[in-house]
């Protein structure tokens, strides 16, 4: 049975590169809702019944696991899927918030996320669940994903974008930051550039699949298998710009996409 992978677009690829990686035996599918996407501004009430219209979807397939590869949709939807889908559903905001946690040292950490997940206080809320001398400074990047879905977060508008954004994050001893959006870790090397080598960067999606391996072994579902592992791809948006970035990022030169409609 195939792992899930649901994102509001491309973003949730950066968990799903990882998950190939870490995991390559493992059979993937993925749901990109790039037809209703940006999540990031929507009220959390709706990305949920996104999220549940999403997993309808992936659950015909068969799953036996289901990653929310978007932090928005975590915030909004992970306690509800979580109690009533009967097969482990991971989410990306608790892992980032853990790696976080071990990585600072200032006890200080930035999180750059969608406005829903600063709004909803998921990453504060994690991390002080684990331990109160960490300062937590949330900052909203409602630019980014854009960048990201046109395909344009190679260009030099991408990276002035990046530095201006974060600008306003330096000099305040933060030496943590969380890439708390599956888009962001595209614009890593901008990112890193614009907040100096000296900042950790946390790959909240990259955590997630340590966690979902963890759960395999624990739950004794991983694959015996020992060749590569299939992967599906849907979006509800177009198949060519998905196919676009996904065969750059994923460096996949034969994909198969596929169109789909998700709502009712
Ligand atoms: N990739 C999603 C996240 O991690 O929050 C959000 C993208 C969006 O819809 N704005």
């Amino acid at each position: 049975a195939p792992i899930a992978f649901m994102d509001s677009g491309v973003g949730g690829l950066t968990v799903l590169r990882e998950a190939m990686r870490q995991l390559p035996h493992e059979d993937v599918i993925f749901l990109g809702d790039q037809a209703r996407l940006p999540y990031g501004p929507r009220p959390a009430a709706q990305v949920r019944e996104f999220s549940w219209q999403m997993t309808n979807f992936l659950r015909r397939f068969g799953i036996k696991m289901l990653v929310i590869a978007c932090n928005t949709a975590t915030a909004a939807a992970l306690e509800d899927l979580r109690s009533q889908l009967d097969i482990p559903v991971v989410g990306v905001i608790v892992p980032g918030a853990r790696a976080a946690v071990k990585a600072t040292a200032t006890r200080h950490i930035g999180v750059i996320a969608t406005e829903g997940t600063v709004r909803s206080g998921a990453y504060e809320k994690a991390i002080k669940r684990r331990t109160n001398d960490i300062k937590v400074t949330s900052m909203a990047a409602p630019k980014f994903v854009p960048l990201v879905e046109s395909n344009e977060y190679k260009s030099p508008i991408a990276k002035k974008v990046v530095a201006e954004t974060l600008q306003p994050l330096l000099g305040q001893g933060i030496d943590t930051l969380v890439m708390g959006c599956t888009h962001y870790p595209l614009l890593r090397p901008f990112i890193q550039d614009a907040v100096g080598p000296d900042v950790k960067l946390i790959d909240s999606g990259r955590e997630t699949v340590g966690e979902v391996s963890v759960l395999l072994d624990y739950f004794n579902l991983a694959t015996d298998k020992q060749t590569t592992g299939s992967r599906r791809f849907f979006t509800t948006g177009s198949a060519e710009m998905f196919k676009t970035i996904a065969g750059d990022w994923l460096d996949m030169a034969d994909i198969n996409v596929q169109h789909v409609d998700i709502e009712g």
